[in-house]
């Protein structure tokens, strides 16, 4: 039974609170209303730009109508944890055409997960206070528009590059949700402050922000490296540099993240140095080792194919080097296809100037 008594005002408060304990920096309610952004949404899939992500086109109208996806509910709680690990030296890497690029969302332990039990653990303590509710968590896990819903909730507004910005910590940060069936109080949108500013437009290597708000994900290095499972296409591959999971330079030239703070979340710090490795070091990996070093870690999903796949494509990029040649040509034979067709590109670029 719901305690019939209850200050709603005073829930969202305290569920703010415990948002906080729980290891989020933010928490705001938003109500179930994306009618503003279905056309947008559908718009996105019909011109194709979600490439091979086929699930963005299964589930009907539940993502974008939060009460088909769990029947009752009417309110959304929307958190954000930064995930932004202190001291990576990201232009260093990126700089280093020796150096894997890994994107700094992907250094630590999977967020999934993480998010996920932290949600649970909150709403047991709301069940815990209001009686029984309807609730169900995500992160990243089943087809919600988190974006939107977070921009609704007041944790920020969606950028040109297309991920939600927040004026006092920038975008470095995951998202999660609890919808829910208790009549919260609505928090307000806050303003878009992008103004002008087409910073992340234009450094994107692969034109992939096709215009403001617009993105083209099968252009972006993000879906080449993480969930396209087939070939890159060829002409893409040399803009990818050192790239090898994920990208982050439309946010590490947006202005916002000068006031991102770095993580004290332990699960978010880097693992086996992969926050500054050398590439030839990762592709030397057996397919034991990467199994074991990725234990935990969302890079782990991209599986060792593909994980060669990408780095491959960064030694192709990387300056003629007689190790490279030589690590290259000793996975001339490898057994998968893939991999062999990316490694005889990479060596073509290698050898070019011979
Ligand atoms: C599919 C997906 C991807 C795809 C496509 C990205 C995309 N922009 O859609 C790929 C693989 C490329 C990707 C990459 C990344 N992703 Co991703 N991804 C998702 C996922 C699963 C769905 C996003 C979605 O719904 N896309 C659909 C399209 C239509 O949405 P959209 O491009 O944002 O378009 C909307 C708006 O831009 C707006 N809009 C469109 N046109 C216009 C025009 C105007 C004028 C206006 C005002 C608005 C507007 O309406 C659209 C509909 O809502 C979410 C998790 C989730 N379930 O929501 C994570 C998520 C968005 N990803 C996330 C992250 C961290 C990343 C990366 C940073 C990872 C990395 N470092 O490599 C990159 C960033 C790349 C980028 N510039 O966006 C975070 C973003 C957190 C944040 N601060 O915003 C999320 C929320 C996951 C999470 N739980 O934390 N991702
Ligand atoms: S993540 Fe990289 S490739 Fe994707 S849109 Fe941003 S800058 Fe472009």
């Amino acid at each position: 039974m719901r305690n019939a008594t209850l200050d709603f005002q005073q829930l969202a408060d305290t569920i703010k609170s415990w948002g906080k304990t729980q290891g989020f920096q933010q928490v705001g309610i938003a109500d179930i209303d994306l009618s503003a952004y279905e056309p947008r949404f559908h718009e996105w899939l019909a011109k194709e730009f979600h490439g091979e992500m086929r699930y963005m086109t299964q589930h009907g109208a539940k993502r974008y109508r939060p009460e088909e996806l769990v029947p009752g509910t009417i309110r959304v709680i929307s958190l954000r944890m930064d995930y932004l690990p202190a001291d990576t030296d990201i232009p260093k890497v990126l700089q280093d055409p020796n150096k894997a690029y890994i994107s700094r969302y992907a250094l630590g332990r999977d967020y999934h997960k993480l998010i996920r039990k932290r949600l649970q653990s909150l709403a047991e303590k709301i069940s815990a206070e209001v009686g029984e509710h309807g609730y169900r968590t995500f992160a990243d896990s089943a087809p919600v528009l988190e974006k939107p819903l977070a921009e609704k909730a007041g944790l920020g507004w969606i950028g040109k590059h297309t991920n939600l910005i927040n004026r006092q910590a920038g975008s470095w940060f995951f998202l999660g949700e609890i919808y829910t069936d208790l009549p919260l109080p609505l928090d307000e949108a806050v303003k878009n402050h992008c103004g002008s500013c087409t910073a992340c437009i234009e450094i994107c290597p692969t034109q992939a922000i096709v215009g403001p708000y617009q993105l083209d994900a099968r252009r972006c290095i993000s879906y080449l490296t993480i969930e396209l499972r087939e070939s890159i296409p060829v002409e893409l591959r040399p803009l990818m540099g050192n790239r090898i999971y994920g990208c982050d330079d439309c946010q590490l030239v947006c202005p916002w993240n000068r006031y991102a703070k770095p993580t004290d979340e332990k699960d978010f710090q880097p693992r086996h140095g992969l926050s500054a490795a050398q590439l030839l070091e990762l592709f030397q990996w057996s397919e034991t080792e990467f199994f074991k070093k990725t234990e935990g870690s969302a890079i782990r999903r991209i599986g060792y194919e593909c994980w060669l796949r990408n780095i491959a494509v960064a030694l192709g990029n990387a300056p003629q080097d007689e190790k490279i040649i030589a690590a290259l040509q000793d996975k001339m034979m490898h057994e998968s296809e893939l991999v062999r067709e990316h490694v005889m590109w990479a060596l073509d670029r290698q050898t070019a100037w011979e």
